[in-house]
């Protein structure tokens, strides 16, 4: 019989499925459809392992459909634009364009390599004109709709190299290539309307049950609707009342101050009196980063502005102080505080002295104004007319009578901004605007799309290379005939992974965006991918699904059905501490590991000096640790399919997952052992000792098949579905293969190829055409459980004396109380424990447990 041979069975069967063209499929009015996607990747050069977890969750789910019956649709493709190929083009002088696309050749064999049933035939580049063009369109309609708009935003602006930069590219507060100070620049830019979707996208959060709550609990505080009031205050000296935005005017009878935002209008107001230190203050708090988490960490500080303001119902004067904690961009940039009830106001009026005066009795929780602020509702105190009211009815109150006296009307803001997509970049989409000679914007026309990117450009790191670049800006404008500016910036590359999902349904489409085949197939069943991107992609590509639906292109009103963020990837870390805490990493082929039995470390020395390393905690696999796994080397060393089953096996797909060496061997081993066995049914030969009889077997494959089933389906708990096959492969070493025997370990062997398929795909293929099968494995339906071989007529129950497990003992299924009382008592052990005691009490747990308390 034949060894098994990973590379020459997975080469084998990819070839297969290429000839084939197995997975490429096509609309089909008679099947039910089910679209299975895998975030795309960015082509950054290799595959890491949790891209190879990722894509192998997938892939399991989409073999294990298409075997139940259904369309399945599981394409792939690649998110192309970005950063790392202009930094990579930078550094190595090749137009990004040359990376990307080889990159791109690279990681498509990477991922053939690993088996994965795609329809390559749908494959796409977010980089190619053919797909970004669409999106060109879409933007303008979103202008035409007033989606999209100008406004100036504040970047990163490095002096030195002169150019915008990235987030990410600054480092400390300064560039990451010139080590020059940032300085803030405000620029006009394009924002998206997304706001006016708020409402929409966190009440369809409520038709999304396929979703994890933990991931729709951060959209829904992403999106951050709070319910309020907007109350006016009169100020002296200005003409325009100061306006705040409050979640709680119950407490508007405790408020000793007004705090505004250092941008706010008032601010230059006060300014202007010549306030050296105010001036000081503002300005290093306007200079200062502009990230909301760093605003919230700072240690809160102000300055009165010298300006007093006039309570609306007590008409008493409260002061206006500027705070570095209030933000411009939310609300109206200005707060009423409550000291007694706020934690912010109370740290800041503790800091300057500012009275505190409480107006809530709580319900709960502390009231010692000396340890902080009260922050829990209660009833009214001290408060005038609305004295003895609860939180919820003086918020209505004081509302109506805000709203009756035009000092202030009930408002809804939500945390979620408009988003700012214009890139000072080059390796992006352009966006497709033009400027007259006037400086007024015009869209570019739907006929002249898509505006090509030029691809032969390369970036030196001083900013944008289209900019000046005269054969691509310099342009006829289609409006006035006249010379006229093409737009430089480009999209954010969220832009293009917001629809990726819609444009695989419709290949090949020229005349369009997306067509009818959109609604065969969206929205798509599964999504799976990284938990990291829960808000971001996750809730632009909803807002994106909705727009396209507005616009007449899709009909349905969410993007993705059901979505499963996969767990992380870690593994060891290996380091060795300088005496300056500085540590250097090592990586796993360049350190020497001894373990123990149970895989722990004894010994590790590095290769080069034979000196001991340290063993770190496991961490993310990641190129700073040197932790990372390569799939590849993985791969060579024990084949693709012990690869897919390791990581299936070795975690559940939500929880992290730990690379083991061991893991992967004993992956390997078990792919080994049922080869072997399928090699035995093949050749008419009894595998083992022969111990266990034909109806026990069978008994035990339809057991295993109807738990496989239901975890791979309903659970979707692909580690204990493989638990479940290498107990039953174990069982079928034992089974004796003489007369019954034989025909029920043929039953099983095909059974189990059937279901151990979509995991290691390569092997399964190939045993099963040794099997004699005439049908494609892939186009085999999936074994079905005999319900009415799993009636067992006997159950085994542990039995407990005293909350101590004592014995196991077997009973009739059917077996009463009574019953069980006296099989448990005739057992040595139960009785040497009950040592002729009175029950105090029998409680049995139905085909579990009996628990007997003397
Ligand atoms: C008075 C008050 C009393 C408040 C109290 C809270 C508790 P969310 O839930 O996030 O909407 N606020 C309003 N605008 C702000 C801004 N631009 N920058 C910083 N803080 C701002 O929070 C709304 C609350 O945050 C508002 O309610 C306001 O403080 C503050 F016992 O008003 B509150």
């Amino acid at each position: 019989s034949q060894s098994y041979d990973p590379a020459a069975v997975e080469s084998a069967a990819q070839s297969y499925w290429q000839e084939q063209a197995t997975f490429s499929v096509q609309e089909d009015d008679t099947r039910e459809k089910f679209y299975c996607l895998s975030m795309f990747p960015y082509p950054s050069g290799h595959l890491h392992m949790g891209h190879v977890r990722n894509y192998t969750l997938g892939d399991v789910i989409s073999r294990f459909k298409r075997k139940r019956g259904f369309n399945v649709l599981q394409p792939m493709g690649w998110d192309a634009f970005g950063l790392p190929a202009e930094n990579a083009a930078i550094q190595n002088k090749v137009p990004p364009a040359d990376w990307t696309y080889a990159n791109i050749d690279h990681m498509r064999q990477q991922l053939q390599g690993l088996g994965l049933a795609y329809d390559w035939q749908r494959e796409l580049a977010t980089c190619k004109p053919d797909y970004y063009r669409w999106e060109q369109w879409l933007f303008t309609q979103m202008i035409e709709r007033g989606l999209a708009y100008r406004k100036t935003a504040v970047v990163n602006w490095d002096p030195v190299d002169q150019t915008v930069l990235a987030n990410e590219q600054v480092v400390d507060g300064r560039g990451w290539r010139s080590g020059a100070l940032v300085e803030r620049r405000e620029i006009e830019q394009w924002f998206i309307r997304i706001t006016d979707y708020a409402d929409e996208l966190l009440d369809g959060l409520e038709q999304l049950p396929g979703w994890p709550d933990a991931v729709k609990t951060m959209q829904r505080n992403w999106i951050g609707r709070s319910v309020g009031v907007e109350v006016q205050f009169t100020v002296d000296a200005a003409e325009q009342p100061l306006t705040v935005f409050t979640t709680r005017p119950d407490t508007l009878m405790g408020v000793t101050y007004l705090a505004v935002a250092p941008e706010h209008p008032l601010v230059d107001q006060a300014m202007a009196q010549g306030d050296e230190a105010l001036r000081e203050f503002v300005q290093s708090c306007r200079s200062s980063t502009v990230s909301e988490a760093v605003i919230e960490a700072q240690e809160k500080a102000g300055h009165a502005l010298g300006i007093d303001a006039i309570h609306p119902i007590t008409g008493e004067r409260v002061p206006v102080w500027v705070a570095n904690f209030v933000l411009m961009s939310y609300g109206t940039g200005a707060v009423m505080s409550v000291p007694a009830h706020d934690q912010r106001d109370w740290e800041f009026a503790r800091a300057y002295g500012l009275p505190i005066k409480p107006v809530i009795d709580p319900d709960h929780g502390e009231s010692d104004l000396d340890a902080g602020a009260i922050t829990d509702k209660g009833t009214l105190i001290d408060s005038g007319p609305y004295t003895g009211l609860t939180s919820a009815a003086a918020f209505e109150r004081i509302a109506d009578a805000l709203e009756k006296d035009g000092k202030g009307r009930r408002r809804i803001n939500f945390r979620l901004r408009d988003w700012g997509v214009s890139r000072q970049r080059y390796w992006g989409c352009p966006i497709p605007v033009i400027r007259e000679a006037d400086g007024s914007l015009t869209p570019v026309p739907a006929e002249d799309l898509p505006v090509v990117l030029p691809e032969d450009l390369a970036p030196d790191g001083s900013g944008s290379p289209l900019k000046g670049h005269a054969p691509f800006t310099d342009v006829i404008s289609p409006k006035t005939g006249q010379p006229a500016q093409r737009e430089t910036d480009t999209f954010d590359t969220f832009f293009e992974s917001s629809w990726y999902y819609a444009r695989f349904c419709c290949p090949g489409l020229d005349t369009a965006m997306l067509d009818e085949r959109a609604n065969h197939w969206l929205p798509v069943d599964q999504y799976i991918g990284g938990v990291e991107h829960a808000t971001m992609h996750l809730i632009y590509s909803r807002f994106f699904h909705k727009v396209m639906r507005d616009v007449g292109l899709v009909d349905s009103d969410e993007p993705f059905k059901r979505y499963l963020p996969q767990g992380m990837v870690l593994a060891e870390c290996f380091y060795r501490e300088s005496a300056d805490g500085k540590k250097t990493y090592f990586a796993p082929d360049e350190v020497e590991i001894e373990r123990d039995d149970k895989g722990r470390v004894i010994r590790a020395v590095a290769t080069a000096d034979g000196a001991a390393v340290s063993v770190g905690a496991l961490e993310k696999m990641s190129k700073s640790k040197r932790n990372g796994v390569d799939p590849q080397s993985a791969i060579q060393q024990a084949g693709a399919d012990a690869v897919r089953l390791f990581m299936m096996f070795a975690a559940p797909p939500d929880q992290t997952l730990v690379w083991s060496d061991a893991g992967l061997e004993g992956a390997s081993r078990f792919l080994g052992r049922y080869w072997r066995l399928v090699q035995a049914v093949v050749e008419g030969q009894a595998p083992g000792q022969g111990q266990v009889a034909a109806d026990e077997a069978r008994r035990k494959l339809h057991e295993t098949i109807g738990k496989v089933t239901d975890d791979m389906d309903r659970r979707q708990s692909f580690n204990t579905a493989i638990a479940a096959m290498m107990e039953l492969t174990n069982l079928l070493y034992k089974v004796d293969a003489r007369g019954e025997g034989a025909a029920v370990l043929r039953e099983a062997a095909l059974a189990l190829t059937q279901m151990l398929n979509p995991f290691a795909p390569h092997i399964t293929h190939v045993c099963w055409q040794m099997l004699g099968e005439p049908t494609p494995i892939e186009d085999a339906a999936w074994p079905e459980c005999d319900e009415r071989l799993l009636v067992a007529d006997s159950v085994t129950l542990s039995v407990q004396v005293n909350g101590k497990m004592r014995a196991r003992i077997d009973a009739p299924a059917d077996a009463d109380e009574a019953q069980l009382q006296s099989i448990a008592l005739a057992d040595e052990n139960v009785a040497r424990f009950v040592d002729g005691k009175p029950l105090r009490r029998f409680i049995v747990v139905p085909g579990k447990l009996v628990n007997i308390v003397v």
